[in-house]
């Protein structure tokens, strides 16, 4: 897209920071973030931060003024700190939401908001479509779901072009911190020599999907005219975590054993991705496979 005026929530964070990359060349890009996780080093120089919370209604509507798309990547990302403290995450991850479409309505701006593979809980078939039950297992999940539903009835109810995109396992660079997931957590413990925890018998599986790709959905999403939906964000492809475990270990040329450790409670045994929807509707298609992913994350291209 260009010459458009373009707001992304959470533009310091993972996945909001490369979109803002993206969009710079060519658009007027603002940020608003409250750098809870994101780091303002992930801004790019022409960028206008507005530093506030996303659920500060002030802070919103100084950032989202004239927009012509919101980008909405604002989240507590842990599925954890969600099962602590689920009024907490709901604040953010709801509350705020419906405060960011509202402020579409008056811009009269696309909403293009980040859902999860989460609202399928444990999904009844594999791979699993965007018209699969959807049954989230926490209030995470629970929360995305609601902001996926929110974002179709506004298009329906109020003629608001929204569009919400379910992201399976998200990596690449800039994925930090403590819950960051399983792709960083092994690279950092290649890197260090230490072991390498997988958890459980290592067979279950999930659809890794690199954040270059996310941000080509996203960009699909700016213009298609298939407002209303929520489209499936993954590769198709599954991977065990005993696979990603030999997969990293091979590319850090580590020598890092592989050990087990208890699986997580509740943990999701498999997870992947039916895109044909996005791949038809959107015309998206994934150009990252893992194994290049994770060599261009190693080799830090
Ligand atoms: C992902 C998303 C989460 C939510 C969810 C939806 C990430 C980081 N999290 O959670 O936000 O959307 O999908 O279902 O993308 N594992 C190990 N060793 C480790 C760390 C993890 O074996 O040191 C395993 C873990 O038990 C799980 C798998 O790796 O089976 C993936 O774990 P994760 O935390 O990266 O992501 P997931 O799928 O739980």
């Amino acid at each position: 897209i260009c010459d458009k005026t373009v707001l992304v929530t959470g533009g310091a964070g993972f996945i909001g920071s490369h979109l803002a990359d993206a969009l710079a060349p060519h658009n007027e890009v603002r940020v608003l973030d409250n750098f809870s996780s994101g780091d303002r080093s992930n801004v790019p120089d022409n960028v206008t931060v507005v530093e506030g919370d996303v659920r500060d209604p002030i802070a919103l509507q100084e950032a989202a003024r004239g927009v012509d798309i919101i980008f909405h990547h604002a989240a507590v990302v842990s599925v954890s700190q969600s099962v602590d403290a689920p009024r907490a995450s709901n604040e953010t991850n709801l509350d705020a939401s419906l405060l960011v479409l509202e402020q579409a309505r008056q811009e009269d701006a696309r909403v293009v908001v980040a859902s999860s593979a989460a609202v399928y809980g444990h999904p009844s078939e594999l791979p699993v479509p965007e018209t699969a039950a959807t049954d989230p297992t926490s209030p995470y999940g629970v929360q995305k779901l609601a902001l996926d539903q929110y974002a179709r009835l506004y298009e329906e109810l109020y003629d608001l072009p929204t569009v919400a995109l379910r992201y399976f396992n998200a990596y690449g660079p800039r994925q930090q911190g403590p819950y960051s997931g399983v792709i960083s957590t092994f690279l950092e413990q290649a890197r260090a020599g230490e072991p390498i925890t997988v958890e459980g018998d290592g067979e279950q599986t999930r659809d890794f999907v690199h954040v270059s790709d996310i941000v080509r959905a996203n960009l699909r999403a700016a213009t298609t005219d298939a407002v209303g939906n929520a489209y499936n964000v993954g590769t198709g492809t599954r991977t065990s975590i005993n696979e990603l475990a030999t997969i990293i270990r091979d590319a850090t040329e580590s020598s890092s054993p592989i050990v087990h450790r208890e699986s997580r409670q509740g943990d999701i045994r498999h997870s992947g991705a039916d895109i044909s929807r996005t791949k038809r509707t959107l015309g998206f298609d994934p150009r990252i496979s893992l194994e290049c992913g994770i060599r261009s994350l190693v080799e830090g291209t």
